[in-house]
């Protein structure tokens, strides 16, 4: 193959893999403001089961991937805190909160905190939730009887409220009213993360539902 061509499909390979990593930010980003997008959901099988597929078709997309891992507010395709092996697990159950929105009463669901050499993992598995809507959790730093979870965990307090001072739960509910979602952060949160609580993304200030770690 002459140099020019060389050139030329290494140009494209990159620009593809560009263009790839601004469509997948671009989804999380507006899946994090709260914006509509068409994702079926996080807990949908078949939205997985197309993002494996993805997987398989090259390099691109691995690195597109890599290039997300900074403003990390879930990865459904990440290992799941239960089954990391070897790490310091805790185990939450949801309830619903007396602040939370009206007919929430069905949401039910189950979190995980796992502390491990590369820092720590939060994973949360939710039914009963409205389908197709979106939420956002936080690990926050009081238990849930404490006002309800008080404040977000931050690791620097008074730094920004923003990944990576504070562990984000982005997701949407499937079709079925359910939601899985994974997000890593380099660091332990040692004992300063009490609770997990949900809320809707329409309404961050409203405190849906909490589980104690
Ligand atoms: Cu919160």
């Amino acid at each position: 193959m002459p140099l020019s061509d060389q050139l030329q499909t290494g140009r494209s390979t990159t620009a593809t893999a560009v263009s790839l990593a601004a469509v997948l930010l671009g989804s999380f980003a507006l899946t994090a403001c709260g914006g509509d997008t068409s994702d079926s959901g996080a807990g949908d099988s078949k939205a997985s089961s197309e993002k494996n597929s993805e997987k398989d078709s090259g390099k691109d997309d691995e690195m597109a991937m890599d290039g997300m891992e900074g403003m990390d507010m879930g990865d459904p395709d990440a290992t799941p805190a239960n089954e990391i092996k070897g790490a310091d697990l805790k185990e939450g159950t949801f309830v619903v909160l007396d602040t939370a929105p009206p007919d929430s009463d069905g949401v039910k669901g189950t979190a995980w905190l796992a502390q491990h050499d590369d820092g720590t993992t939060v994973t949360v598995m939710l039914s009963g939730l409205e389908p197709g809507t979106e939420y956002m959790s936080h690990l926050h730093a009081q238990s849930c009887a404490k006002d309800n979870g008080g404040d977000h965990f931050q690791f620097k307090k008074g730094g920004p409220t923003t990944p990576p001072n504070e562990v984000h739960l982005a997701f949407t509910a499937g079709d079925d009213g359910k939601a899985m979602m994974t997000v890593n952060n380099d660091t332990k949160v040692g004992d300063g993360a009490r609770a997990i609580v949900v809320h809707p993304a329409k309404a961050m200030d409203n405190k849906l539902a909490c589980a104690d770690f």
